[in-house]
């Protein structure tokens, strides 16, 4: 949009005027921050509107992205890039004698989702509007976001991430578009004049749902499409006063607080309360507007995509069949065709644990309708199924089973698109996770390598790369991303190799600035800064760095005279409350940190920062200042990843298994530009299928190992006695799940390689180099127009090049 300075700050004064009632020099950065927001929202109201109306005059195909995660970040500064005024609203604010840095960092973070998934939800919602797709995001507005991480004594402790408190400037309440959702109570059919059943409802829990919208602008292209996220709410009543303070509170507690887990199935009914309430809201809302313009459904999956991401939102397809079936009197056949070409489902994760099931009994009571509509889903899979593939395979199967409810199955079952996240992942899910029914279904399972949205991760996280790439190649990259592939033109230019170290240092020196302020510890923009920033989890193995650290450690208090290449490790992760070993770890990094940083023998040779509540302004400011990206996990398990891809794009070398989309990084960038090392997902499932791993005999053969495992327990690392015994039980006495001293040897050898590499200035700037050019296939605006044109049939306006 066009906009000059002069405007805007006169509408700003006028809108901090108007909203507090106060003079802007007299405002807080809360203040500037709402006003702006609400100003922002009233320059986008046009493209919004403009949007919505377009979309539904060309009666263009609508996508759905029903998630239980959104981590949208800050939306300050994108939406101000994306419409193409941040310069000028810098200018403004500055003119004005404002600080924009700190207005933006009095924007609360929405952490409504755990990692990877929600956060890749966000960056494929701003791909959709900068593509010009008619992506819209549905999911919940909690009340609550993800915990707040603080430290207590080197203990991860929860607090409440009351992010609501000031209101959220960018979402509008429409009340006009709420819905109720039913739970409960009883259910039957009764037979009407025309032989049709009806559903008869009798006691029901019903719950209002009442959507925010938020609007997600499009970069530079007049677009904004919408994130819907729901509130539950009490169901409008003659006299409200009947609700009793338990109705009450069980309809508050849907919306109140997000699952801080991604690792199990939270064997909870609140949980799945959540999940049908967000998928029936959300799919009776995509049928009442698909129903104000068209008569019949026959159309429905030419003009709808469903995306279910990962299991969470299943539920949509047996809400549509009820939809279908009890609302539309569509006869069976008809109303399964429309679902399945309408539903698509992406799978994030091949762990056993977290593929979600839910008890038949409690299902059934929570959800009677859904549940009579699921078995009749299991009755006709079974017996169509059943001639052709036998009973096992069916058995195995169907959506209903052992007394449960399986979600991934029916969720393959009602799709016509079954996707994973990277090209492993996909065979994996094939070979392993779901094989009999990939067997039964071959033609649904397809790959989409996850993006990132880097408009967020280069253009807003590094500005002092992208205007160092635009002074080079032009801005075309910024729209076209792959082009930034031409930066590889100066790969023997040594002063463009130099002046990419000296945006790398000023990104050190903003982080360490941060270390400083917030931790008290200095760090030096000389070190080598090896970055692990992601969930706790073991599988995604902290432990193995942890064990380089100490190494490190005892190599200098062997040896204090020996020159080192200084290190900084920084971590940053969340356990889950309720995940004890990952507590554990987060223990260990941090008595191993006041060790080695309170250490006068190590003084700036090693510093260990753990950077408490990790969320996506934290990847903002540590991502740009990484040499190293830590991709860890034991290969097969990391689904895809992608702090990866956002590490790669800011020049970060990856220390990396062979693992989710590792693998395609390392293609991209050249196995030369990255430090490989471990086990092959084809040697884990060896160790598997041969059941030969014998993690002792890894530390029996490794003296330095040994002698590692035993600080654990031997009191050289203050205040771990129990968490020490725990994770040395874990790998010696449990025989090491992960596999981590299998690839503990390696992974060392390539931790001294980096060290030794590092000094050689040019070739390593040469190397960040090759992993910036190649980066641009990952971004999220390829990832989501391969979704566009393989699954969802739905088009989108840019030409990407
Ligand atoms: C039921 C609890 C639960 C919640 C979330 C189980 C599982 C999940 C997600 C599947 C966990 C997740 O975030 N998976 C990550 O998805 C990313 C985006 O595709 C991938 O890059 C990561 O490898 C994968 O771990």
């Amino acid at each position: 949009m066009k906009l000059d300075e002069k405007k805007f700050t006169k509408d700003f004064v006028s809108e901090v005027k108007a909203t507090y009632a106060i003079d802007v020099k007299d405002s807080s950065p809360l203040e500037q921050l709402m006003a702006l927001g609400n100003l922002i929202k009233r320059y986008d109201s046009s493209n919004w509107k403009n949007t919505s109306k377009k979309y539904r005059q060309k009666d263009d195909k609508q996508v759905y992205y029903f998630s239980i995660e959104f981590l949208p970040g800050r939306l300050l500064k994108s939406n101000l890039l994306n419409l193409g005024i941040l310069d000028t609203v810098r200018a403004g604010l500055s003119e004005l004698g404002l600080d924009f840095e700190k207005i933006c960092r009095s924007e609360p973070d929405p952490g409504l989702g755990n990692g990877g998934l929600g956060r890749l939800a966000a960056c494929y919602m701003d791909s959709m509007a900068s593509l010009g797709m008619a992506g819209n995001g549905n999911g919940i507005r909690y009340r609550y976001g993800l915990f707040k991480q603080v430290f207590m004594n080197g203990y991860q402790v929860e607090l409440p991430d009351d992010w609501l408190r000031n209101g959220n400037v960018w979402e509008i309440r429409r009340e006009n578009r709420a819905c109720v959702v039913r739970f409960g109570g009883h259910v039957w059919l009764q037979p009407q004049a025309d032989g049709h059943l009806r559903p008869v409802y009798d006691h029901t829990d019903d719950v209002l749902a009442v959507p925010y919208d938020v609007g997600i602008v499009g970069y530079h292209n007049g677009v904004t499409n919408t994130m819907r996220l729901w509130s539950a709410e009490l169901p409008p009543s003659a006299d409200q006063t009947f609700y009793s303070q338990a109705q009450r509170d069980r309809i508050d507690q849907i919306t109140e607080v997000l699952y801080p887990d991604d690792s199990n199935a939270a064997g909870r009914s609140l949980r799945l309360r959540q999940e049908y309430f967000f998928s029936s809201a959300g799919v009776q809302s995509i049928v009442r507007h698909y129903l104000l313009d068209h008569s019949t459904l026959k159309e429905f999956p030419r003009k709808v995509a469903i995306h279910i991401n990962d299991t969470h939102p299943t539920l949509v397809i047996p809400e549509l069949m009820r939809i279908l079936l009890d609302e539309c009197d569509c006869p069976w056949e008809k109303a399964w065709q429309i679902t399945t070409a309408t539903m698509s489902y992406t799978n994030h994760t091949i762990m056993q644990e977290a593929l979600e099931t839910w008890p038949i009994d409690m299902f059934k009571g929570l959800l009677p309708r859904i549940y009579q509509i699921v078995q009749e889903i299991d009755r006709r899979y079974r017996q169509e199924k059943l001639p052709i593939f036998g009973e096992n395979t069916v058995d195995k199967t169907a959506p209903l089973g052992n007394g449960q409810v399986r979600m991934a199955y029916l969720a393959v079952i009602g799709s016509h698109s079954v996707n994973g996240v990277a090209p492993l992942h996909t065979e994996l899910l094939k070979k392993d996770v779901l094989m009999d029914l990939y067997r039964i279904y071959p033609e649904r399972f397809n790959n989409k390598t996850n993006g990132i949205a880097d408009r967020r991760w280069l253009q807003l996280a590094n500005d002092p790369l992208s205007k160092l790439i635009d002074s080079k190649i032009g801005k075309d990259w910024r729209s076209n991303p792959k082009q930034i592939q031409t930066l590889s033109a100066f790969e023997n230019d040594d002063k463009f190799l130099q002046d990419l170290e000296k945006v790398k240092i000023e990104n050190k020196k903003n982080l360490s600035k941060y270390v400083k302020d917030e931790l008290g510890i200095t760090i030096g923009t000389d070190a080598i800064y090896d970055v692990q920033i992601k969930r706790l989890h073991a599988y995604k193995r902290q432990l193995l760095h942890v064990f380089e650290i100490i190494r490190e450690y005892l190599d200098i208090k062997d040896h204090p005279q020996k020159k080192v290449i200084p290190r900084v490790h920084i971590f940053g992760a969340k356990a889950a409350p309720s995940y004890h070993y990952a507590k554990s770890v987060i223990k260990l990094i941090n008595a191993l940190a006041d060790l080695v940083n309170s250490d006068k023998d190590i003084g700036n040779k090693i510093k260990v920062v753990f950077i408490p509540n990790y969320g996506v302004s934290l990847g903002e400011l540590i991502i740009p200042a990484a040499d190293i990206s830590e991709q860890i996990s034991t290969a097969s398990k990391e689904a895809s990843g992608t702090s990866n891809m956002k590490l790669m794009t800011n020049g970060a070398l990856s220390l990396a298994t062979m693992d989710g989309a590792n693998i395609d990084i390392v293609r991209a960038a050249g196995k030369e530009n990255e430090y490989t090392f471990g086990l092959t997902a084809d040697d884990v499932y060896g160790y598997y299928r041969r059941g030969d791993y014998h993690s002792s005999d890894f530390a029996n053969k490794n003296p330095e190992l040994q002698r590692i495992l035993n600080t654990l327990i031997d009191g050289t690392i203050p205040g771990i006695s129990t968490e020490g015994h725990e994770i040395y039980d874990s790998l010696i006495r449990y025989n090491d799940e992960y596999f981590v001293l299998a690839d503990y040897a390696e992974y060392v050898q390539k931790q001294k390689q980096i060290s030794q590499d590092f000094t050689n200035r040019k070739q390593w700037e040469q190397r960040s180099l090759a992993n910036i050019a190649a980066s641009g296939t990952f971004s999220a605006d390829y990832a989501v127009a391969r979704y566009g044109e393989d699954i969802w049939q739905v088009p989108y306006d840019r030409i990407l090049k």
